[in-house]
């Protein structure tokens, strides 16, 4: 019946949103790991609570730009390989051709959540629609989808929905407002398809019967959804009436769903929220930036690429070390925030083979370590660049990069009195001497950095 009715893009959205919410409602199991319903709808607190303990999830940029991989006509284009389109200045009608050659036989849902599983990570934001207007859904709204466009002819979506489900991870979706493919969103804008400056009078026909169609799919056929994390909203038809409006419709169909700022035009400054309710969305999302001291009082999440670019480059070689992005996670969770970190799959449906590495290598650490980054809150002391603190509770977990010769760490924890100090790795927790000399405290370790990246010292606090 949705189905049918989604067909009809003039369909009255309202009954839409109506019908989509009693299919949820009456037919959805909890096998998402989501809450059962409530009576009562839940505050924001508990809705962004499986949010706020995750910390870590992974983006995916996968798209038609990975069939170029950031070659077009023989040349290598500079930027972000998913922009091609644009930074090549491609016309629609040549771009098209790249969905022939978009097959990814490779393409396996369980080995790519069983990779996010391993690697300590909780949910997983997949670019359902980017900036090109390509789906990969089987959408009801248009041809230019995974179903009808190439010869893959798979869900891709719905692929990984099942395979979430399977393992417990949060399934989001990231999605453009921008449409550089739809004739009456910045399509007749070429060759720039990103003209802020320019309005397409029949962008509200494109909002109305094809982007609020296709989220309510999106909604519909693929279980409860955890986080739909829209982006391309700076364009000049975009308004943040608009963004609110969006915002209240989709919290109309899935009450729980969590919507970032870019909903919006909530990106300001470090990308934050406004504190007051001049801006939708619920968490702010700075973009290949950490915030110096966090932003207090907001949700955020970081998300950043490993190398420098979000769709697979075939030559971007540019990779942050595993370290490095070991420590950018501990650092964003002593800040509050959470790490939204990238992969940009191949056109065969692999994800390139240092990005695997990385995650294999973050997951050897989050195996021995996750205590001190799920369900922690912003450092409550303000430490030197060589240590990180998170707080959980009773206890401190003290990140430690660069451990001194001869073991002693020596911390102002203004005024906070320590009971007992032990490695987070030592499975029998045995305590190390903790000696305090007003606000400094000393924990004597072992002589040697017990992790060479980032070794954890929990520390229980002296009960008031
Ligand atoms: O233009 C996009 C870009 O391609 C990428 O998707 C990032 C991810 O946050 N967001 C936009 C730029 O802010």
């Amino acid at each position: 019946m949705i189905d049918r009715l989604l067909r009809q893009p003039t369909v009255k959205h309202i009954t839409l949103a109506a019908l989509v919410m009693a299919c949820l409602v009456g037919g959805c199991d909890d096998g998402f790991g989501f809450a059962p319903r409530e009576d009562k709808p839940l505050t924001k607190d508990e809705r962004m609570e499986w949010w706020r303990d995750a910390r870590f999830g992974l983006f995916i940029h996968w798209g038609l730009y990975a069939v170029p991989a950031g070659t077009y006509k023989g040349e290598r284009i500079d930027g972000i390989g998913e922009w091609i389109m644009h930074r090549a200045k491609i016309p629609v009608s040549e771009y098209e051709k790249f969905a022939d050659a978009f097959n990814p036989i490779g393409f396996n849902a369980d080995e790519w959540v069983r990779l996010v599983k391993d690697a300590g990570m909780k949910y997983i934001v997949i670019t359902s629609k980017h900036h090109d207007g390509f789906c990969l859904w089987d959408s009801q709204v248009t041809k230019w989808d995974i179903m009808d466009a190439t010869p893959f002819k798979r869900d891709i979506l719905a692929e990984l929905a099942g395979a979430c489900k399977k393992h417990k991870i949060k399934l989001c979706f990231y999605h453009s407002i921008m449409d550089w493919h739809h004739p009456d969103a910045q399509r007749p804008f070429y060759p720039n398809y990103n003209d802020t400056k320019r309005s397409n009078p029949n962008f509200e026909r494109y909002v109305e019967t094809y982007m609020k169609p296709q989220l309510a799919e999106l909604l519909a056929n693929y279980g409860p959804l955890g986080v739909l994390w829209f982006d391309g909203e700076w364009i000049k038809d975009w308004t943040e009436p608009q963004g609110k409006a969006l915002y209240a419709w989709l919290r109309e169909i899935q009450p729980d769903l969590i919507i970032n700022n870019r909903v919006g035009k909530g990106r300001k400054g470090m990308e934050g929220l406004s504190k007051s309710d001049e801006y939708a969305g619920d968490f702010g999302t700075p973009e290949q930036q950490i915030p110096a001291t966090g932003l207090p009082g907001v949700d955020w999440e970081t998300c950043m690429t490993m190398n420098d670019t979000w769709g697979f480059k075939a030559y971007d070689d540019n990779w942050k070390s595993s370290e490095d992005l070991i420590r950018k996670l501990v650092d964003i969770a002593s800040k509050g925030g959470n790490f939204l970190l990238n992969v940009g799959p191949t056109p065969e449906g692999l994800i390139p083979q240092p990005s695997i590495r990385r995650l294999k290598d973050i997951g050897a650490w989050m195996a021995v370590n996750r205590e001190s980054i799920y369900g922690t809150t912003a450092s409550p002391v303000s430490l030197p660049e060589w240590a990180r603190c998170t707080a959980k509770g009773d206890k401190l977990y003290l990140h430690v990069f660069d451990w001194p010769k001869g073991g002693k760490i020596k911390v102002d924890l203004g005024g906070v009195s320590v009971a007992k100090a032990y490695l987070l790795a030592d499975k029998k927790k045995k305590a190390l001497p903790v000696t305090s000399d007003g606000d400094l405290v000393t924990v004597s370790g072992p002589n040697a950095a017990p992790d060479a990246i980032a070794s954890v010292i929990v520390l229980v606090k002296e009960k008031q």
